[in-house]
């Protein structure tokens, strides 16, 4: 074992001190501090010492050479080489994370990508699954310009992130959604009926109309209700990932999360803490470039998100987003590592969102309409699928046309039967959080009693007292 020890002098000059085993590395002077081993053999040199600022270029070396390292170190969690190089490791990188790709923008298999492969019957629910998606955006959105519907969220552009994903796990894995992720919900069978209640927040949204719309959530399907403030969701998953666990489950906590949201610290705090409890968790990054008008240059230096699991000690993969085979295989993947290995995984989705951050934001004011354009049609997930299954004989413009108008029909339903179901009770407001009303909540209940007393013209006809 040796030793060795950096010593900053006034002077700025570096004494090192090593093993014998070292010497042939350098030039040695004697008389120099000692440090021991009980375990080893040791001399002590003092070696030519290098002046910082002349030699700083060298300083800040990509990387160490295996040259560099001759011998390790003992450390409190494990062995660590050690060098006489003094070189700092870059900030970034000169080469970026690759991305995962299998079908390219014209939906042909890239030659000697590995992939999982889709049955007919599977590429065909996950496409129409998809074109769900894109319907509820067009009529939802619209229906909240009309005044109809308080807020709205669309997935455009993430339609693969969502379905591919969801497609790749089983019910009992638990999800732990952001905001973007309802293709995952209605997946795992929450009807398009429960998506237009929630939204309406009408007597029968599992919420009871607690919650802003796009906010969906359903015990039954393993699927967490979404979580306003940014980042909730994602030391969460850490907690559940590890009850799995301790309960021996043939499951994961699976949690979606934005570029943004890593922002966090919520995020970082579970990374590390699945990263230490070995606990099964995917964690599913959407890059999209944008945290509704930040873009990611401001949000962060690193090489987008799958870097900092690295960082964090967890197996890490960059993803085309756009690409829902790429997705459906990683996250296949992602889930036997994680329950077989119990460990966590992060997978990072590159992709754009296309549309405007909520009904509450205009893209075109902080990002050119061509970008927005571009995603919007040459990297649609959806034509990209489309193409696949088309050239794989499994589906036709008939289809395609027969499918748009059928959900487009059983989207204006459930639009049209939730606006007329009533709201829920003034009672619920105040339920379900505590077995026992307390006292400040039974207060506040009087209150909004009175003051619909006083001025019931005020108070909406369709929320019952
Ligand atoms: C703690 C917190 N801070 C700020 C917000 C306001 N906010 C809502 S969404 C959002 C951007 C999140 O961006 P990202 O995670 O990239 O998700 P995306 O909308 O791009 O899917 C912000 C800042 C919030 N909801 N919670
Ligand atoms: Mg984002």
């Amino acid at each position: 074992m040796g030793f060795l020890k950096i010593l900053y002098s006034n002077s700025k000059v570096i004494h090192r001190i090593a093993s014998k085993q070292t010497l042939g590395q350098f030039h040695a002077y004697p008389g120099a501090l000692l440090d021991f081993s009980s375990t080893c053999l040791l001399s002590f040199f003092r070696f030519e010492s290098t002046n910082l600022l002349k030699e700083q270029s060298s300083l800040f070396a990509e990387n160490y050479d295996d040259d560099d390292y001759f011998q390790v170190m003992d450390f409190p969690g494990g062995k660590v080489p050690i060098t006489p190089q003094m070189k700092f490791i870059s900030e970034s990188s000169e080469k970026r994370l690759p991305c995962y790709r299998v079908l390219d923008d014209d939906g042909y298999p890239i030659p000697g990508s590995i992939f999982e492969e889709v049955s007919k019957e599977l590429a065909v629910k996950m496409y129409s699954s998809m074109v769900t998606l894109q319907t509820m955006d067009t009529i939802f959105y619209e229906a909240q310009r009309q005044g109809r519907l308080s807020f709205y969220l669309t997935t455009a552009g993430e339609e693969a992130i969502n379905i591919a994903s969801a497609a790749a796990l089983t019910l009992d894995d638990f999800v732990l959604p952001q905001y973007r992720e309802v293709g995952v919900i209605l997946w795992r069978g929450y009807p398009l009926q429960q998506v237009a209640n929630q939204l309406f927040g009408n007597k029968f949204d599992y919420g009871k109309g607690r919650q802003m719309p796009c906010h969906h959530g359903s015990n039954e399907l393993n699927y967490l209700t979404v979580s306003s403030p940014i980042a909730t969701q994602i030391p969460q998953a850490a907690g559940v990932a590890y009850s799995l666990k301790m309960d021996k489950k043939e499951a994961c906590a699976v949690t979606f999360l934005g570029d943004g949201s890593t922002s966090e610290g919520d995020f970082h705090a579970a990374l590390n803490f699945a990263a230490v409890l070995d606990a099964p968790v995917v964690f599913i990054c959407r890059n999209n470039g944008w945290a509704i008008s930040t873009p990611i240059n401001e949000q962060f230096r690193s090489d987008g998100i799958a870097s900092k699991g690295i960082a964090y000690g967890i197996r890490s993969i960059r993803v085309d987003g756009n690409d829902a085979l790429a997705i459906y295989s990683v996250i296949r993947a992602a889930r036997e590592m994680a329950i077989k290995k119990q460990k966590p995984i992060l997978v990072e989705a590159m992709t754009y969102r296309v549309a405007h951050h909520s009904t509450s934001d205009d893209s075109t004011k902080y990002r050119p309409v061509e970008e927005i354009e571009h995603w919007k049609t040459a990297k649609s997930p959806v034509s990209r699928f489309r193409k696949y299954i088309q050239r794989n004989g499994w589906w036709n413009d008939e289809d395609e046309s027969e499918l748009r108008g059928d959900i487009r029909k059983q989207v204006l339903q459930a639009i049209q039967v939730a606006e007329k179901v009533k709201k829920p009770s003034l009672t619920d407001l105040f339920t379900d959080v505590y077995d026992k009303l307390p006292l400040n909540l039974h207060d506040q209940e009087k209150l909004v009693r009175g003051a619909v007393k006083r001025a019931p013209k005020e108070y909406p006809s369709d929320v019952p007292v």
